[in-house]
């Protein structure tokens, strides 16, 4: 059984249903697991978020969804102004507009995310979290550091049990193996062993401009696949991201220049 998991969709939702097509997605012999950040910056978060709903409900032993920090601002953001004003600096915008479109409001989703997107979700072989692990006990590791934290997976210090993650726009999907070294970049479109220790960052950056990846787990090996982002992004991010994008697949540019910051 092929288990695809899918990073940071951000309202991407016609790049996220392309994607299913291409890796042939079966709803009754595949499994799915999406990484958070559903929506949010992106043109289309109400489709994204009523289509996660419905295939939950149709699908409730295959289909996995975990809470990134986007969500997590939602659920949140009643209580602290400070995750309130962060928010509407990272595209809560683009999700009230999409939202109101349809006549529809955030907030009432608030309990389904709470009950439907747990922070972490543990298989045999490897797990899945939204943005970087400290401890191999899922449990010892604060909520800020599986669900919002930026920097600890660049520090490639965690070597525990493979992990996926999202979170972090790369050019690639890399792999991190808890060296302290440079994360490695993964190749597309080639069936390799999984790793059995660090973490594997597949968010490509699809709401800014670049791809959205999909990772396909079966019998111990994964492939990777992506289609290209379409999107107009309604936040604007700076035209220099994708110019850094491109510069960095020369490996000595690479060296020397790390990926703007975004939330
Ligand atoms: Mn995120």
């Amino acid at each position: 059984m092929r288990t695809i998991i899918i990073g940071d969709i951000h309202g991407c939702y016609r790049e996220f249903i392309s994607l299913l097509k291409k890796v042939e997605y079966r709803k009754k012999k595949d499994r799915l697991i999406l990484l958070g950040d559903l929506m949010d910056r992106g043109p289309l978060s109400y489709e994204m978020l009523q289509w996660a709903i419905r295939w939950k409900e149709e699908n409730p032993d295959t289909f996995f969804l975990i809470r990134g920090n986007h969500e997590l601002m939602l659920v949140k953001q009643r209580r602290e102004i400070d995750q309130r004003l962060i928010w509407r600096l990272v595209g809560k915008g683009a999700s009230i507009r999409s939202f109101s479109r349809h006549k529809d409001r955030m907030k009432r989703y608030i309990p389904w995310i709470v009950e439907n997107m747990p922070i972490y979700h543990e298989e045999d072989d490897y797990r899945c979290v939204h943005a970087s692990v400290e401890y191999e006990n899922l449990e010892d590791n604060d909520e800020e550091r599986l669900v919002e934290d930026h920097n600890y997976a660049k520090r490639n210090e965690y070597a525990g049990k493979i992990t996926i993650i999202g979170h972090t726009p790369l050019p690639d999907p890399t792999h991190y193996d808890g060296s302290g070294g440079e994360g490695i970049p993964l190749p597309y479109h080639e069936w390799h062993p999984l790793p059995e220790h660090g973490t594997i960052c597949i968010d490509t950056g699809c709401v800014f401009g670049h791809r959205l990846t999909a990772m396909i787990i079966e019998d111990g090996q994964y492939y990777l696949d992506y289609v290209e982002s379409g999107v107009c992004i309604e936040n604007k991010v700076p035209k220099y991201i994708k110019y850094i994008w491109r510069l960095r697949s020369i490996p000595i540019i690479r060296r020397f220049c790390s990926m703007p910051k975004v939330i």
